[in-house]
């Protein structure tokens, strides 16, 4: 079979012109169409887009098209669907959206894989040959303790330059559960381990770039830690990955992450305010977060932070009072969010049966257009106090107040991180601007109404 696989950019229903969410020089292979490549047998030719930055190929013929769907991209992606049908093509859905909403996902598709993949394709793939696509795949619930993951390979013909940056999975699962994330609707709560032998395996023969975890927390069993980093080690290798702010606390295996490669982190602060501590159940006292942040810097490990604003604790106070946090504590990197309550999350329930929503147009819920009323802020106070907020943490003097920290981890990324924060601080007055009077219209029924028209335009 010919295979088309497909990770969607984001499309607005109004946006500002050329504004884009995220900077889009984050070269991050899209994982999932990776393992979907790999586990799919030889005889089968495989393509796979990520949409961001590769141009759909319009002109080709394909019998199976699987497409990747996060609660933002899944417009873009039933549009995708659509037209792909009409051309006879078999479509088949995938990933967090679908797995959370399947039913939604299945008006769009042939069929919908709720859950992980690694199981499923195989049948899927004997199934679509055989014209016989079931309209539902459900991976099994009695996941195996062991996490069986195939190699991928990063290097594609058609991109002969391999990614700076290459993705590894050690884990699944998260047992924290918190209230805003989708992660254990997917994965489950109980973390089960890729065996470090079948890590090393992927990661030894791209060892020369940087490689990105995505584990949703790479330490949550200290022990495989240990001896992940150990082996590590002996690989000369420089990694970047999602931890807790606890981890840093943990001398002794922050410091062997260090010697291992560790050059980068990613760590949810989520939020400053106190009231909203008690919510999270990651939280350390502001104490112990102002040691962990000094001890990253003295190890040379980029900090990168991440906060959410618009919680109900949320006053008009919190923007400044995270600015403060930041320039205070020289957190070099930085990414600050609008809450966005996720389908399958506690917060989703929450807001929804509180009748909070504004409304249910998935392609807002990028953690940018607030998509909900805020509880002790308006709707217009959380959009402008997010705007400011980043406009004066990416300033040029915003940016030269922490220099000196980032010139303590690399000059370079500090740089290059903070400045394409900039560029997409930019445009967001304008983004803000169409959505709120998008949000004044009449909206449009959703599932929006994808009409053939859109097909011509798209392959031109
Ligand atoms: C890496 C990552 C990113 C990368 C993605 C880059 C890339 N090219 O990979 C970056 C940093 C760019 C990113 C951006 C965003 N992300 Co993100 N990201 C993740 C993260 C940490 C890992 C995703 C991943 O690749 N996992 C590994 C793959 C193999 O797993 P998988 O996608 O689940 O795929 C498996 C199954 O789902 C299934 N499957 C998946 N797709 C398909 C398709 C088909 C056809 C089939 C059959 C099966 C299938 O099979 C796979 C193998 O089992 C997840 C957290 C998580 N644990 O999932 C968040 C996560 C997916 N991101 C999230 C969000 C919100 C975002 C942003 C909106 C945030 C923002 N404002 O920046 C943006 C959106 C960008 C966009 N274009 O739309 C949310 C999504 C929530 C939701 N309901 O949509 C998550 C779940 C985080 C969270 N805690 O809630 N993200």
């Amino acid at each position: 079979m010919r295979i088309l696989l497909i990770s969607p950019r984001l499309e607005y229903p109004v946006t500002a012109p050329g504004w884009e969410a995220r900077p889009a020089w984050l070269n991050l292979p899209q994982m999932s169409l990776l393992i979907l490549k790999a586990l799919s047998p030889e005889k089968h030719q495989v393509t796979t887009v990520e949409e961001e930055r590769e141009a759909i190929p319009w002109s080709g013929t394909w019998d199976l098209v699987g497409i990747t769907v996060m609660t933002a991209t899944a417009p873009r992606a039933y549009k995708l669907a659509k037209i792909f049908r009409a051309t006879g093509a078999r479509v088949i859905l995938g990933g967090i959206h679908p797995s959370v909403l399947p039913e939604e996902a299945r008006q769009y598709a042939d069929a919908v894989l709720v859950g992980e993949a690694e199981s499923l394709w195989g049948q899927v793939l004997d199934d679509a040959e055989r014209h016989q696509l079931k309209p539902y795949y459900h991976h099994d619930q009695e996941r195996p303790e062991v996490l069986e993951i195939p190699l991928v390979h990063y290097e594609q013909q058609d991109k002969p330059r391999g990614p700076v940056l290459c993705p590894v999975i050690t884990s699944r699962g998260c047992p924290f559960r918190c209230e805003f994330c989708s992660v254990s609707q997917i994965y489950g709560s109980r973390v089960r381990n890729v065996p470090i032998s079948r890590v090393l395996a992927q990661i030894e023969p791209v060892r020369d770039n940087y490689v990105a975890f995505l584990d949703d927390n790479l330490t949550t069993s200290r022990e495989y830690a240990l001896e992940l980093f150990s082996a590590l080690s002996k690989l000369r290798v420089k990694f970047i990955a999602q931890v807790p702010l606890r981890f840093i606390l943990d001398e002794d295996l922050f410091h062997r992450a260090v010697a291992a490669g560790l050059k980068g982190m990613l760590v949810g602060f989520e939020s400053i305010a106190a009231g909203s501590r008690k919510h999270l159940k990651k939280a350390v006292s502001l104490a112990d977060t102002g040691l962990a942040i000094r001890r990253a810097r003295a190890a040379g490990v980029m900090l990168h932070g991440s906060f959410i604003f618009g919680l109900d604790e949320h006053d008009q106070t919190i923007f400044s009072q995270t600015l403060d946090f930041i320039m205070e504590h020289q957190i070099p990197s930085i990414s600050a969010y609008v809450l966005t309550p996720y389908p399958g999350t506690v917060v989703f329930q929450r807001l929804a049966s509180a009748g909070r929503l504004l409304h249910r147009h998935w392609a807002f819920y990028d953690h940018i257009s607030p998509v909900f009323h805020p509880l002790r802020l308006s709707l217009e106070e959380l959009a402008q106090g997010y705007l400011q907020f980043r406009t004066a943490l990416y300033s040029l003097r915003g940016i030269a107040r922490r220099f000196l920290a980032g010139m303590a981890v690399s000059t370079l990324a500090y740089l290059q991180l903070n400045l394409a924060f900039r560029q997409t601080t930019l445009g967001l007055k304008e983004h803000y601007q169409a959505y709120f009077r998008w949000l004044e219209q009449a909206q449009p029924a959703f599932p929006e109404e994808t009409s053939m028209a859109a097909f011509g335009h798209l392959r031109q």
